[in-house]
């Protein structure tokens, strides 16, 4: 595959995040523009999604179970992706030390390495949701090196704020990754 992304292609993009951040909700409101009320996922959710904004090109969400004992099916399916969103829930302060446990972990896997990272801080209808800032720093984003490309998007799932924003976002990261890994 080239590096140009002008027809028919499809990127591979996981979303991560501890169970309850938001990451079924995430992914229906962006394949069917609606809310859908879900359940705790076991396993995996996977759609395919036509950006309107870029002809040609669709993107294949792979939407993964978060709880602690599914964690260790991320790696699989974080192989090879072309990007990584990561899901937080914004209100959920106490576990934001173990999100970041679970974010550098996989972003420290070789295959994982260079991928480029969009976290979605979720719930930022809640009264008290933190602010994107806070949220960058207790996920220690900078410390995740100069080679993982990141963006951080303040976002409500339940209305779709944000998302399309977001995922753009994401897929010019993936475009530049590309356009340089050809370069060399
Ligand atoms: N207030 C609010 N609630 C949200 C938002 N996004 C998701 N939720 C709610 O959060 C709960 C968990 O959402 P899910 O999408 O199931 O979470 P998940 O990350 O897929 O969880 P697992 O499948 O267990 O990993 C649900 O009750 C959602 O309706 C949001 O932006 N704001
Ligand atoms: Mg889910």
């Amino acid at each position: 595959m080239g590096g140009s992304l002008t027809s028919f292609q499809s990127l591979h993009i996981v979303l991560l995040g501890l169970d309850s951040a938001g990451k079924t909700t995430v992914l229906y409101r962006l394949k069917l523009n609606e809310f859908v009320n879900t359940v705790p996922t076991i396993g995996f959710n996977s759609e395919k999604i036509r950006l309107s904004s870029a002809k040609g090109l669709s993107v294949h969400l792979w939407d993964v179970g978060g709880q602690e004992k599914l964690r260790p099916l991320w790696r699989s399916y974080s192989r090879g992706a072309d990007g990584i969103i990561y899901v937080v829930d914004s209100v959920d302060v106490e576990r934001l030390e173990e999100a970041r446990g679970e974010l550098h972990k996989m972003a420290k896997l070789s295959e994982n390495q260079g991928a480029p990272l969009l976290v979605i801080a979720n719930k930022q209808d809640l009264p008290r949701s933190l602010p994107v800032g806070d949220v960058t720093k207790r996920l220690a984003l900078e410390e995740l090196g100069p080679h993982t490309a990141y963006h951080v998007q303040p976002a409500c799932a339940i209305i779709g704020e944000g998302l399309h924003e977001g995922l753009e976002k994401l897929c010019h990261m993936i475009m530049k990754r590309r356009q340089s890994t050809k370069r060399k």
